[in-house]
Order: C-alpha cells, then structure tokens, then sequence
C-alpha cells in the first residue's frame, strides 16, 4: 500500500516537474511568438560555392561548405578577404526583424566551422583578427537590438567544432578522439567563451545549442552539458536554453523550451513552449544557387499553425556578405510583417484554443484572453473561397460580438448561434490576399464540446480514426507508405468500434461512404454503421488491386470507397455514429474512412 502511494507520489511529482509547466522566464518567449534566426559567418562568403564546385551533400546547407567539401582552415579563412566589412550594418538587421514583426533574435555567434563573431579572448579564430576595420559583430547587434528594444539570443555551437583539433568535427569518426582530449576543447574553448557571451553583451535572452542527438550517441557527457547549463543558470538565470543542449526530459526537467526538426511544423498542442527553427528558402547560411523560396502565405500559415498549437516559429535570414539579405528575403518581410500589423492580435499573446487545431476546414483557431479581460477565439481564414458563411463548430455558447479585422477597421459581421454550430456571415471579397481573420468575442473562455467533428465546406462529415471521440477493440495503426500511394490506415484483425458525435442544424439526408482495403475473395467479415437508430451493414468486399505510380512496377493494395446508405435525419440536433467493424487475423481488413455526404436534392 505504501509502496503504491509511493509510486503515485512519484508520478505526481515528475509530472509537475516535467516540460509540461511554462518556466516564470519563459513567459516572454510564449508571448512574443515570431523570433528571427541569423545564420552569417565566414561560410557567407563562399555563397554555397568552393573552388568552382557547388557545395557537396544533397541538403545544399551552405553554411556547412568548409566540411563538406573538405576545406583547410587557412583557406577557409581568405574568405574574410571577400567581405565588405565597410557595409556591413547588425543595425539593419534588427531593423528587418522589427518590419517583418519580429520579436527576437537569435544569431549563429558561434556556428559548427568554429569561427566566433565576437572579439573572443579564449579563441583568436575570431570575427576581430579577420576584419577590415577590425569588428565585433556581436557587440554591435547587441547595443543595435538594446536601441530598438529587440530581445537578442546566441547560437552557440557546442557539440562540434572543425576548427578546434580536440573538438567534434565528425572526421573523429576516422581519426579517433577521447573524452579527455574533448575536454580540452571543452574547458578551453566552449565553456570560457560562453563565459565571454554571458559577461559582455548585455542581457541574453536565450542560448540555443544544436545537438540533434541524445549526448549518449556522442562524445560529450552529461556533465559537461550540466556544467554548460549551470553556467547559464548562475550568469543570466533569466537566459532561456533550448532542448537541443543534448539531454533528455528525464535528466533534466527544467529545459525552458522544445526545438523541433529544422522546419519541422507543429502536429500536436503542448503545454510547454516550443518552436520551429525554419528558413525562409532552404539553406541556413546565405546560397546563392537557392531556389526554394517559400511564399508569404505560406510562412504566415506556418506561424499561425505552430500558434494554434501553443508553439513559437523562428524564420531564418542568411544574410551575405555584404550584409544585405536577397531581395527574396526583403519582400516577404514586408509583406509578413505588413499582415502582423493588421492581424498581429491572433498571434501575439496568442496560444491554442481548446478545440481540435483540424477540426475546420476553412484554416485554424487561436485564442487569447486580452488585458481588458476579453476573451477573444480567432478565426484564420486560409480559405481563398471560403463562400458567405463560415461555419464554427464546437462553441457551445453565443458569441457577444464578431468581427473581422481589416486594414482600416474592424467590420461588426452577422451571425447567428445554433446551440453548437455558428454561422458568421462574411463579405464576398474578403480584404487580405494571405490570410485573414474573424474575431469572435466573449466574456469568459468559451464552453466547447471537444467530441464533435465539423461539416466540411463541401457538406460532409469526414470521419476518421483520429476524429473519433471513443475507440473501442483492438486495431495496428499503419503510417502511409510509398509516398502516400498507400494511406494511413487502421488494420482490423479482429474486432473494432468507434463513435463520432456531430451536430445536424437541420432536417436533412446523407449518403454513408467508406473506404477500406480487403484483400479476401471470400469471408465472414463485416462493417455497420449505426446512425440514430438505424443500422447499415455491409458484407466486407474485395477491393481489389491498383497501380502506385504508372511505369514503376508498383501494384499495391486499392483503398476503394463503397456506399453503405443513406440516412435522414428528421430534426436538428446532435447525433452519434457508430461503425463496427468485424474481421478475423486470416482476413484482416485496412479500414480508411466514412464520409457522410449532404444529399440536397433528396430533402
Ligand atoms: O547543422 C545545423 C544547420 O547548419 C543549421 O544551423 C540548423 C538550424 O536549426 N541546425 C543544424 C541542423 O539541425
């Protein structure tokens, strides 16, 4: 008994002590959402091209050309020569970063090359002793970011090194390194130049490291991570520090903030601060042979998204070297940071609502309880040609006001609730060309139904494993395959049930279609559905076989769809649908999904 309580104790104490709370320092930086990255040191000369060769390796990461294509140090160092250090300006940066509303930023001070761009007393591989006339570009963005009240954070490279001959620079996987040598590195280059950022350059909003695995798959040792780590504690104890410092949650707990793949997007809400570090084209480090620039409207799509999850986006420049950035860079600046002064309000202070993040099909929710005590759930539109009604689903209470923000004013928009549906009336021609937002207001934090699933702007219920409110049975998830041609799918060897709520607003008739996979000639097997009383069933068929991709040898299994029915509903209300599927382990069947289809003409 003592031993059980023990144990509950235990979990109890690890789960308030786990990333699942918002450190008190971390407030600012689930606030201000919108931060910009700096990759630029000397790799910003070579602009992704050595000697006549593009820089090697599929990523086409720039910044990484001194590794790739096997450059020496003296070498790598004449770069310094094609500077135009006359011209260049930190200033101008932050003055980017505040167009594009931006609220932080965070610059490569010491990127995996090695090269520091302060004057660094511990390492004479330095900005200082390379430019003409002498610089220390991270004093200068600091007292530039301190003028225009921009919060600064270092990227620090800690893990890897190629210039220090005890560090990390991966060619240890040949030439052999021990731990005591790659203390040396740590003691006489990383923790005394941390020190030197810690002391001389003001307040340091956060340091984010970039190790991308566990410390036990490389060299360094949670020790050093945690003398690293105290270090920060003791000298800025306000300095944020990013997860990919190299521990686990479980060694410690008090990491302020998540780091995603690089631009890896949000899929799930947490509670805890979190963020993707994306580029706004491809490479890190400034190329000039990019070509993937991403459109305005969809970085935007990407902040909101990671909003609505309760994330951060960190958008990344690569300035070259003159210290301008690409033309492409400027625009989408503009034109991002343009939108944010419009409809900055869903994202600033915003965080996800309580809501599913898929549950509309017209784009996604945030929420946020303003200072005068509002509570506000914000619409955003992604939707070209989201037509004259807007539905929200899932409130449970009427709105007091809704409103859609515009340049010049907000325009008061017609609606009308309907127990948990909400049809908002919006313009024809709606104002911004990206994104744009419906404010919808209240008094307190909106009562919701978490388990209803939204009509689609097609007229149809879309149901599916992950929109289901119980599960119930056994059942394999399988991820999709061979790019996609083969779906995500949910394998039945034996028996399933699963449920989904919806809100019907008005006597109407739907067709029941469903989409499986199910290999067996003959068999047993069988799916129903049962809706308000009424139930369908259906003899599992053979679903035959397709082609994945023409000319490529690729027969797979066909996901086929079949209408089961259709069902009428008399009166408005909420309604359950349940499907049963009935399989055995010889005959399995991959069930996909049910989509209930308004069938106007038949009311
Ligand atoms: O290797 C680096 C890369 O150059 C860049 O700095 C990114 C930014 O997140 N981090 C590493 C790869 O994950």
């Amino acid at each position: 008994m003592i031993k059980r309580f023990l144990i509950i104790f235990i979990l109890f104490l690890s789960k308030i002590n786990s990333q699942s709370i918002v450190n008190e320092r971390a407030k600012w930086f689930i606030s201000d959402r919108f931060g910009m990255f700096i990759h630029w040191g000397l790799y910003s000369g070579a602009e992704g091209i050595w000697k006549g060769e593009k820089v090697r390796y599929n990523n086409d990461y720039a910044e990484w050309i001194q590794y790739r294509n096997q450059i020496e140090i003296s070498e790598y160092l004449e770069l310094s020569k094609r500077f135009d250090w006359e011209n260049i300006d930190p200033e101008k940066w932050v003055l980017l970063a505040k167009k594009a509303g931006m609220k932080y930023i965070t610059i490569t001070a010491k990127h995996h090359d090695g090269f520091a761009l302060w004057n660094s007393e511990s390492s004479d591989y330095n900005i200082y002793n390379y430019s003409n006339p002498k610089r220390d570009i991270i004093k200068e963005l600091s007292l530039a970011c301190k003028k225009h009240g921009m919060k600064l954070g270092f990227y620090y490279s800690h893990w890897t090194d190629w210039e220090h001959p005890f560090s990390w620079d991966n060619s240890k996987e040949i030439y052999w390194l021990d731990k005591k040598n790659y203390n040396i590195y740590w003691q006489e280059k990383v923790m005394p130049q941390m020190k030197e950022l810690l002391s001389n350059y003001g307040e340091i909003s956060l340091i984010w490291f970039d190790m991308w695995l566990h410390h036990e798959e490389t060299i360094v040792s949670k020790e050093q991570l945690f003398q690293l780590k105290n270090l920060i504690r003791e000298m800025q104890p306000n300095c944020l520090i990013n997860s990919r410092l190299g521990l686990s949650i479980d060694e410690d707990k008090d990491v302020d903030f998540r780091t995603l793949g690089d631009n890896q997007l949000g899929k799930y809400k947490y509670e805890y601060p979190w963020q993707t570090p994306a580029t706004v084209a491809h490479s890190w480090g400034y190329n000039k042979n990019e070509n993937e620039w991403k459109s305005t409207t969809s970085i935007l799509r990407s902040l909101i998204g990671n909003v609505s999850l309760n994330g951060n986006l960190m958008l990344n420049i690569g300035p070259t070297s003159n210290g301008s950035v690409p033309y492409e860079i400027e625009k989408r600046f503009d034109e991002i940071g343009n939108w944010l002064s419009y409809y900055g309000k869903s994202v600033y202070n915003a965080g996800a609502f309580d809501l599913r993040n898929d549950l509309h099909d017209w784009g996604l929710t945030t929420y946020k309880k303003s200072k005068n005590g509002k509570k506000y759930v914000f619409l955003n539109i992604f939707d070209n040609q989201p037509g004259d009604i807007i539905k929200f689903t899932g409130i449970t209470e009427s709105p007091k006001k809704i409103k859609l923000l515009s340049k010049n004013s907000k325009i008061d928009l017609k609606f009308d609730f309907n127990t948990a549906v909400t049809s908002i009336k919006i313009p024809k021609k709606l104002p911004n060309p990206y994104v744009n937002v419906v404010e919808m207001e209240f008094n307190e934090r909106p009562k919701v139904d978490l388990n209803l699933v939204a009509k689609t702007k097609n007229g149809g219920y879309a149901l599916n494993y992950s929109n289901a409110m119980t599960k119930k049975g056994k059942s394999i998830i399988n991820g999709s395959k061979r790019f996609g041609s083969i779906p995500f799918n949910i394998e039945v060897k034996d028996s399933l049930i699963l449920k989904w709520k919806v809100f019907v607003e008005k006597p109407s008739c739907y067709s029941i279609d469903t989409s499986y996979n199910f290999q067996k000639k003959i068999t047993n097997g069988y799916l129903s559905i049962e809706v308000n009383n009424e139930e369908f069933k259906h003899k599992l068929e053979y679903s035959g076989k397709t082609v994945g991709e023409p000319n490529q040898d690729w027969m797979i299994d066909r996901f086929h769809s079949f209408r089961l029915g259709q069902i009428k509903f008399d009166s408005p209300g909420f309604y359950f649908i349940e499907l049963k599927i009935k399989a055995n382990p010889q005959n399995p069947i991959q069930w996909q999904w049910l989509w209930l289809d308004e069938v106007v003409d038949k009311i």
